[in-house]
């Protein structure tokens, strides 16, 4: 195992990242199903984000509907409709434009079902996602010579996220609108949320306002404080799927 990153896991109010903390998780596991449905119901009816509300981070353990946990960094993030969200792309292009859920909406969608994998160790195995592709949009703006990366932002005013130019414009990361066939929920990052299928979870930026496309990589939220930034499956964050010989 590599020396743990530096800061707290995405998922876990201050645990340290890797074997440790995935037993940890599998000791919390009677408290959690006994505060499961209380804390699950407040998520739910949209009272904001437990997580935040409970110092110990035990409620970002606990199952929020079919396997998925709630996250978020700040306390409370507002909530948009498809009369008031708003996607921003800009930076080194030609064409900045500026997305509504409708104009969205009315651009091809592509459904991708796929393994939601946390780097804390949690799935959610063969999710559908559905959505526009990221290289549709960069296409559409028209992507400056010299651009090498993109950072991502959220309108919860604090998350961030970064791709390079070439993993943007794979086939299987979307602007997504729709998660397991139903319009994505607040809670899920909904309306919009970008979503990187073949890397850890963290990257899938929730409420995403903004792409800015950019001449280097920007460490994102928590590659900040000490996640990787290329962040595949099986092969980064100390985990290491390669047989050994
Ligand atoms: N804006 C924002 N996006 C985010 C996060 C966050 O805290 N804020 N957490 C990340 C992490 S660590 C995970 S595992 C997933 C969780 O998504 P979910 O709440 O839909 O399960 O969102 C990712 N995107
Ligand atoms: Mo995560």
């Amino acid at each position: 195992m590599n020396n743990p990153p530096p800061g707290p896991p995405p998922d876990s109010g201050g645990t340290p990242v890797g074997r440790r903390l995935v037993l940890t998780m599998l000791g919390l596991g009677a408290a959690g199903v006994a505060a499961a449905p209380v804390l699950q119901g407040a998520v739910e009816s949209g009272l904001g984000a437990v997580a935040d509300k409970d110092p110990t981070g035990l409620s970002g353990l606990l199952p929020n509907g079919g396997g998925f946990r709630y996250y978020s960094v700040t306390s409370s993030v507002p909530r948009k409709t498809s009369a008031d969200y708003r996607l921003t792309v800009d930076g080194l292009v030609d064409r900045p434009a500026t997305y509504t859920l409708d104009s969205l909406k009315a651009l091809p969608q592509t459904r991708l079902v796929r393994d939601v994998q946390c780097v804390t160790g949690w799935r959610v195995p063969e999710t559908p996602f559905e959505g526009v592709t990221l290289s549709a949009l960069l296409d559409a703006a028209g992507v400056r010579s010299g651009a090498k990366a993109i950072r991502f932002t959220c309108f919860d005013g604090a998350y961030s996220e970064s791709l390079t130019l070439e993993q943007a414009r794979r086939p299987d990361v979307l602007v997504a609108l729709r998660m397991q066939d139903k319009a994505l929920a607040h809670s899920h990052g909904g309306p919009v949320r970008l979503y990187v299928a073949p890397m850890y979870f963290y990257k899938s930026a929730k409420w995403l306002s903004g792409i800015t496309v950019t001449d280097s990589v920007r460490p994102g939220y928590w590659e900040e404080l000490g996640y990787d930034v290329d962040a595949w499956v099986g092969r980064s964050n100390g985990r290491d799927d390669a047989p050994t010989v």
